[in-house]
């Protein structure tokens, strides 16, 4: 019974390792559909970090984006709500509207609705205040960074697009995003906007 098993366990890891080495081969055949988005502060404007976003080539409707968003000296100490919101626009941040969430049952309302839209993502820690920059008013902004992974939207072509007619946007938040536990609660998704970044595709 022991040679049995260790045979079938040998096999079943050939077929494994064949499986990975083909999906490698595959990666390279097909180039990552990528973007990025330069994010600045609703207040100034003045650039404070970027984004990139990275879609690996897959076969399937739902695929895996990675988002990376760095900031320098941009935002106050401690978490900020981080989502994707509805419009490609940015000045002023209003202009973003609600959060990304297309389809037939679409509910684009930032609180209300939340955290079920597509472009919710989690919070960006700002940590690092070694920078010694301080707002107009006098706020130490610091510095942090994210790395996420959603499958909730795609940048190539499909119905969870970010490139649909009017693009989408990052919005980053005052505050920290609670999630909403309690349901629909003023302010429980971040509140008021501190920077917001139009995401563009990188040409193929
Ligand atoms: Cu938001």
């Amino acid at each position: 019974m022991k040679t049995i098993s260790i045979g079938v366990a040998t096999s079943a890891l050939a077929i494994t390792l064949g499986h990975i080495a083909f999906a490698e081969e595959a990666e390279e055949a097909v180039d990552n559909v990528t973007a990025s988005a330069a994010i600045k502060r609703c207040d100034t404007q003045q650039p404070i970090g970027r984004a990139r976003l990275t879609e690996r080539p897959s076969e399937e409707g739902v695929k895996v984006v990675e988002v990376e968003i760095g900031i320098r000296n941009g935002l106050t100490e401690g978490k900020h709500a981080v989502h994707i919101h509805e419009t490609g626009m940015c000045e002023p941040c209003s202009a973003a509207k609600g959060h990304f969430d297309p389809g037939p049952n679409s509910n684009t309302s930032p609180d209300g609705n939340h955290p079920f839209h597509a472009g919710d993502l989690v919070n960006i820690d700002i940590t690092d205040m070694s920078g010694d920059v301080t707002d107009d008013d006098g706020n130490p902004l610091g510095s942090g960074r994210l790395q996420t992974l959603t499958t909730r939207v795609t940048l190539s072509d499909g119905p969870l697009s970010l490139f649909d007619a009017d693009g989408s946007a990052f919005i980053i938040h005052v505050d920290p995003d609670s999630y909403c536990p309690g349901g629909e609660e003023a302010g429980c998704a971040g509140g008021a906007r501190a920077a917001c970044g139009i995401i563009v595709k990188d040409e193929a």
